[in-house]
């Protein structure tokens, strides 16, 4: 495989399995001899670790939706800058959980924020930077749902957004599968309602067939 570093990003909703697959997906890349970053968002470098405090705990209506739209724009200057562009410049490769998208998700769409208020404010943020690749673990709510309380959803310190309600979620759906509406080159849409060997198969797949020749 290609030396030059790349951004690749997972995204879905609760429980869809972004952690999960993030780690096969680094151990598949390393056998191809990748050097490979494995990271996150909110978070992913000290500053914005500590913002995500802010974000995923406390009461659903913490936030307005723009205060929380900023929060996490802070957030992920700070770690493009720290980390995400310092690995790429090093020709590293970067997993990201979860990044933009999500906020135009659950922010633009599934608060009601609206798409342009997020496009203007990622362009003030960060630019143009996107992703080279975006994989998408759609799934239906109640699954992911289901799985999130499961793990020990309810009750955990960062269950801030799983507790917004169905309603939140659906919308928040819609709005994964309409940014790759969108984006139909960047972003790839994975059944993650599936096993886990056959969603990862699908997004080891999917990133070899997008980056080797
Ligand atoms: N947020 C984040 C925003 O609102 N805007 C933003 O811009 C950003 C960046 C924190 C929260 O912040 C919000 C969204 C989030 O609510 P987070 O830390 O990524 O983001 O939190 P979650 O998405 O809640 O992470 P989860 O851990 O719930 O989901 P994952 O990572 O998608 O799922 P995972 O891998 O932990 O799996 C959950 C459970 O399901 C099982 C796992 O074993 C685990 O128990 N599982 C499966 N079970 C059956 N079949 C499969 N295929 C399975 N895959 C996993």
């Amino acid at each position: 495989m290609s030396v030059a570093g790349r951004f690749v990003t997972l995204e879905g909703g609760e429980g869809a399995g972004k952690t999960t697959q993030i780690r096969r997906l680094a151990e598949a890349l390393r056998a191809d001899g990748q050097d490979v970053l494995v990271t996150r968002e909110p978070g992913g470098s000290p500053g914005a670790e500590e913002i995500r405090g802010l974000i995923v705990s406390g009461e659903p209506g913490r936030w307005d939706p723009v205060t929380e739209a900023l929060l996490l724009y802070a957030a992920r200057r700070d770690h493009l800058e720290r980390t995400i562009r310092p690995a790429l410049a090093a020709g590293r490769w970067v997993l990201c959980d979860r990044f933009a998208d999500s906020t135009m998700a659950y922010q633009g769409y599934g608060h009601g924020l609206g798409r342009q208020a997020v496009l203007d404010l990622h362009r003030a943020a960060i630019g143009d930077f996107r992703p080279d690749l975006t994989l998408i673990l759609d799934l239906p709510v109640e699954i992911g749902l289901r799985r999130a309380a499961e793990r020990g959803g309810a009750g955990r310190a960062e269950d801030r957004f799983e507790r917004m309600g169905c309603a939140f979620h659906q919308r928040l759906r819609e709005g994964f599968l309409d940014i790759a509406r969108h984006e139909p080159g960047r972003c790839r849409i994975v059944d993650a309602a599936r096993d886990p060997d056959a969603v990862a198969a699908d997004l080891i797949a999917a990133v070899r067939s997008r980056f080797v020749p």
